[in-house]
C-alpha cells in the first residue's frame, strides 16, 4: 500500500523482466538497511545482481556519513559487479549524468570524485566498495524529493530541477543501460568532460582532516585528482567558486 500518489512503487518483476537480457538480475525489495550491505553480503554471487530498495532505513554515504531519503522517494540501487578498475565509481558518475540528461533533460555535472550536480546541487551520490574479487556499487538519486525532506539546502532532485519526468522506472532501467554502455566504452574522456571540477579553484579536505587548496589541474589516468600537480586518490572537493 501507498498513500503519496506522486510516488508509486516499482513493479520489481517488469524491471526483471526488461533487463535480464542485459544481464541483470533485478530484485525490488520493500525495505532495507543498506543496499549496499546487502548486495555484500551476496557478493558470492556472480556479477549482475541489482538489489533496488523502497525504503532504506540506513543508508551510507562515504566515511560513515548517512544517505537519506524518504520511502519511493528516489533510487537506492546497489549492484555487484566484476570490473575493480578505480575508474568504476568515475563511469557510474557519468551512466547518472547521462541517464538524467537523456531521459529527465537535465543538465549535469559531476563533481570529483563522483558526486553528480545539477545548478551546483548534489543529486545524486555513489559510493563503491571493494569486496573480494568484485565492487559493490550504490547509487541514491534523488527524484521527487521535496525541499524540506532533503538534508542539506545544496542539494535537489529530479522534481525539484525540473526534470521532465520523475518516473522511478525508466531512469532506472536507463540507469542500467547506460552502466553498461559506460563500463564497455572505459573511457576517461567522458568523464573528464563532465567533471566540473577540472580547471576549478578548489579546497580539498583529504582523509585525516588536512586540507589543500589550489587549482584541480586534472583527473589523472588512475583517477586521482591533481592539484598544483600533486595527484590525490581520496578527499571531499569544494569548488571555492561555484558554478564556475
Ligand atoms: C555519497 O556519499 O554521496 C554516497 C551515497 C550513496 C548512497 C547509496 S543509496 C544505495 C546504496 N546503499 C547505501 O547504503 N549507500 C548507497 P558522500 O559523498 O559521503 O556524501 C554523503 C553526504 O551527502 C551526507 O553527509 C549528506 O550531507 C549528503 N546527503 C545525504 N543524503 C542526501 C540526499 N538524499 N541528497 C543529497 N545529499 C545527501
Amino acid at each position: 500500500m501507498y498513500e503519496d500518489l506522486d510516488r508509486p512503487p516499482l513493479h520489481g518483476p517488469a524491471l526483471a523482466r526488461a533487463l535480464a537480457p542485459d544481464g541483470w538480475r533485478v530484485e525490488v525489495v520493500p525495505e532495507a538497511g543498506s543496499t549496499n550491505a546487502v548486495v555484500a553480503a551476496r557478493a558470492g554471487e556472480p556479477e549482475g545482481l541489482v538489489v533496488v530498495a523502497e525504503e532504506q532505513t540506513a543508508g551510507r554515504g562515504r566515511l560513515d556519513r548517512q544517505w537519506l531519503s524518504p520511502p519511493r522517494a528516489g533510487l537506492t540501487v546497489s549492484m555487484l559487479l566484476a570490473e575493480t578498475s578505480s575508474w568504476v565509481p568515475l563511469w557510474a558518475g557519468v551512466a547518472v549524468a547521462r541517464t538524467l540528461r537523456e531521459t529527465a533533460g537535465l543538465e549535469t555535472f559531476l563533481k570529483w570524485p563522483n558526486d553528480v550536480l545539477v545548478d551546483g546541487r548534489k543529486i545524486a551520490g555513489l559510493l563503491a566498495e571493494r569486496v573480494g574479487d568484485k565492487v559493490v556499487l550504490g547509487i541514491g538519486l534523488n527524484v521527487t524529493t521535496r525541499e524540506h525532506e532533503l538534508p542539506r539546502p545544496d542539494a535537489t532532485s529530479v522534481l525539484l530541477a525540473g526534470g521532465s519526468i520523475t518516473d522511478r522506472d525508466p531512469l532506472l532501467r536507463a540507469l542500467l543501460r547506460n552502466l553498461d554502455a559506460v563500463m564497455v566504452e572505459r573511457a576517461p574522456g567522458g568523464y573528464r568532460a563532465l567533471c566540473s571540477t577540472i580547471g576549478a579553484a578548489v579546497s580539498l579536505l583529504l582523509p585525516g582532516d588536512r586540507v589543500v587548496q589550489g587549482t584541480a589541474d586534472a583527473v589523472d589516468d588512475d583517477g586521482r585528482l591533481v592539484v598544483d600537480g600533486v595527484p590525490y586518490a581520496a578527499g571531499d572537493v569544494t569548488h571555492l567558486r561555484p558554478g564556475g
